[in-house]
C-alpha cells in the first residue's frame, strides 16, 4: 500500500482544536542561548524558566490522573505545580474512522494493558508464517528496508531518517501498526500509548514495558535504566552523574529548546529538505536530533549487544515493542509543536507534500 502525503492526512492524531495553549506567555527573550551541551551540565536560572515554561505547555493539554514520584513531587512543588496531577490529550475522531484515545503510557490502566499484551501476543504469532506481512518481524522489517538500503532511488539508498521525511514516514508506519494491532483484538479503536518522556511523570521507562516474559518485554535492553531510573533526553553514550531533580531540570530544558527556541519556523523542527534523488542523510530536525536518538540509545542494550541492540540501531529498533510507544510520543511532538503557534506550521514545499510510502 502507497499513501501519500498529500492525502491529506495525519490521521493518526487530530488534536482538539478549540483546546487553548499558552503560546502567549512564551517569553524567548528572557532565555539563555541555546547551548545543548552546556545546558546538560549546569542548571542556571534560565533553564528553570524553561523547565517551568515547558511545563507551561504541556499541562494544557493532557488529562490523566498518575500517582507522584518523589523527585517529580519535588520538582512540581519547586515550580509551584504540586497540585498539578492531571495532564492529558484530547483527540477528535479522524474523518469517518472511530475516536482513537491515546493514553501516556505511565496513565495506562490494567485492562489496557491487558489488551495490549494481548494485541502483541497476536501478532507476534503471525511471525509462524515468515512470509505475513502483519506479523510482528515483518513489520519490523519495514523500518529496517526504508534504513538500512534496501530500496535505492536513482541509484542512491532511501533514507527516511536525518532529513524532513522522518516525521510523516514514521507517522505512516505507526498508523498501520496500529490498526494491525486494533483488528488483532477486534477493536478498531485500539490506540497506542505515548511514552510521555517529556513530563515528569512519564520520564522513566514506562512499567508495562518491564515485565520479563510478556509480550512487551525485550531481552536486548539495557538492564541499568529499568523502573525507577530518570531518562537523559541528552544520552548520547555517556552517563550523567547528576540527582535525579537536575536530570529532570536537564530534560524539560532540552525539550523546550527543541520544540521553542531551536525551533521557530518549519525546516529546522522537520529537517533539512530531501528532494527525489538528491543524496540521503542530508539533516535532522530539532526533535529527531534530541531526544527522539538519545531515546533509542538510552533504551538500547549497548553494554551487552555490539551494535546497541534493539532500540539502538535501526536494523533492529522495531523489535522491541517500545519502538512504537517512543515514536508515539516523537509523533505527539508534531501536533504540540503546531499548537505553540507562531510560524509553526506543516511545511508547504511540494517535494515534501508528494512524497509517498510503501507499507505492503
Ligand atoms: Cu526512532
Amino acid at each position: 500500500m502507497r499513501v501519500r502525503l498529500r492525502t491529506n492526512a495525519h490521521p493518526m492524531r487530530n488534536f482538539n482544536p478549540e483546546r487553548k495553549t499558552t503560546a502567549g506567555k512564551l517569553n524567548t527573550a528572557s532565555l539563555p542561548p541555546a547551548s545543548q551541551t552546556s545546558l546538560r551540565r549546569q542548571c542556571s536560572h534560565g533553564a528553570i524558566l524553561a523547565c517551568h515554561m515547558y511545563i507551561e505547555l504541556i499541562k494544557t493539554v493532557h488529562t490523566a490522573t498518575v500517582t507522584f514520584q518523589r523527585a517529580i513531587t519535588e520538582l512540581l512543588e519547586d515550580m509551584g505545580l504540586e497540585d498539578e496531577n492531571t495532564i492529558a490529550v484530547t483527540l477528535v475522531p479522524r474523518k469517518g474512522g472511530e475516536a482513537r484515545n491515546h493514553t501516556p503510557s505511565h496513565a495506562a490502566n490494567n485492562d489496557y494493558i491487558a489488551k495490549y499484551q494481548l494485541a502483541t501476543s497476536r501478532m507476534r504469532a503471525l511471525d509462524n508464517d515468515p512470509n505475513n506481512p502483519l506479523g510482528f518481524k515483518q513489520q519490523a522489517n519495514i523500518h529496517c528496508a526504508y534504513c538500512n538500503g534496501a530500496y535505492k532511488v536513482g541509484g542512491k539508498e532511501l533514507q527516511v531518517h536525518f532529513s524532513w521525511l522522518f516525521f510523516p514516514f514514521h507517522r505512516w508506519y505507526l498508523y498501520f501498526y496500529e490498526r494491525i494491532l486494533g483488528s488483532l483484538i477486534n477493536d478498531p479503536t485500539f490506540a497506542f500509548p505515548y511514552w510521555n518522556w517529556d513530563h515528569p511523570k512519564g520520564i522513566c521507562l514506562p512499567a508495562m514495558f518491564d515485565h520479563e516474559r510478556t509480550f512487551l518485554y525485550d531481552e536486548k535492553r539495557n538492564q541499568s535504566p529499568r523502573i525507577g531510573t530518570i531518562i537523559d533526553l541528552g544520552h548520547f553514550g555517556d552517563e550523567v552523574q547528576t540527582t535525579q531533580l537536575q536530570m529532570i531540570t536537564n530534560n524539560l530544558t532540552l525539550m523546550y529548546h527543541q520544540m521553542v527556541t531551536n525551533a521557530p519556523c518549519p525546516l529546522p523542527f522537520f529537517g533539512v529538505p530531501y528532494p527525489l534523488g538528491t543524496d540521503p542523510s542530508p539533516g535532522m530536525g530539532t526533535i529527531e536530533n534530541i531526544p527522539h536518538t538519545p531515546v533509542h540509545i538510552w533504551t538500547g542494550d549497548s553494554p551487552r549487544q555490539p551494535h546497541g541492540d534493539n532500540m539502538g540501531i535501526f536494523y533492529s529498533a522495531d523489535l522491541d515493542p517500545i519502538f512504537y510507544c517512543h515514536h508515539a510520543n516523537v509523533d505527539r511532538m508534531w501536533n504540540e509543536w503546531k499548537a505553540i503557534g507562531g510560524k509553526r506550521r506543516d511545511l508547504s514545499h511540494e517535494d515534501w507534500l508528494n512524497s509517498g510510502f510503501f507499507f505492503l
